[in-house]
């Protein structure tokens, strides 16, 4: 049984995406940051570090965007999240979800000029191909999606600036597991775009 704690439009989209592109059932717990209920006791007892995503896997919690979006691909293989057979491949995948998490997320912190050079640094590593790791969509192209979807109206990013990634985010946002994702954390209620990018 798997438990989603998320937070409509923030970096648990992503591993709510992947949710649905598996088909995995699950119970979906969505957390208000602005009523800070991730720093809930509550909620700390389950994840000390007081972020979403957190998924709960049988008793046992999981944290962190890749980690998510890794066990998903794993434990779901049908879905095809991941390149098969090619440990080189697999390797891309995490160097990319790293890049992501650490170069990219965090430099929303650092204000809209840092975002500009992380996706610049992006656009230059996709080099004009249509996925990040190898010829088809993996969990790393997930992850890029929805950082794009967040930042492009928060911090401005221009049309035509990063058209690599423009592409593939086009792509991905079109894929049905996407528009179910959208529709369910519309549903839920947030609101862009917005002057502060969690
Ligand atoms: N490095 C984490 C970042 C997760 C994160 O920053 N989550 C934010 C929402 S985007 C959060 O839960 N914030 C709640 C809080 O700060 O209280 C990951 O990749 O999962």
């Amino acid at each position: 049984m798997l438990t989603f704690y998320h937070s409509p439009g923030s970096s648990s989209m992503a591993v709510h995406v992947a949710l649905h592109e598996t088909g995995a059932p699950f119970e979906s717990k969505a957390l208000s940051l602005q009523a800070k209920d991730t720093r809930t006791p509550g909620f700390l007892a389950i994840n000390p570090n007081g972020r979403v995503p957190t998924l709960v896997i049988d008793g046992r919690v999981l944290t962190e965007v890749a980690g998510c979006l890794w066990y998903l691909a794993r434990a779901y293989p049908a879905a095809n999240l991941l390149p098969a057979g090619d440990v080189a491949a697999e390797a891309e995948v995490v160097s990319w979800m790293s890049f992501l998490a650490s170069g990219v997320h965090t430099a929303s912190r650092q204000g809209p000029e840092a975002v500009h050079e992380a996706f610049a640094v992006a656009e230059k590593r996709l080099a004009g191909r249509a996925w990040t790791v190898g010829d088809r969509y993996s969990i790393s192209d997930i992850h890029l999606f929805r950082l794009y979807w967040r930042f492009k109206p928060a911090h401005h990013l221009p049309d035509g600036k990063f058209p690599a990634v423009e592409d593939l985010y086009a792509r991905v946002l079109a894929r049905p597991a996407v528009q179910k994702t959208i529709a369910a954390e519309t549903a839920a209620g947030y609101a862009l775009p917005t002057s502060r990018a969690p």
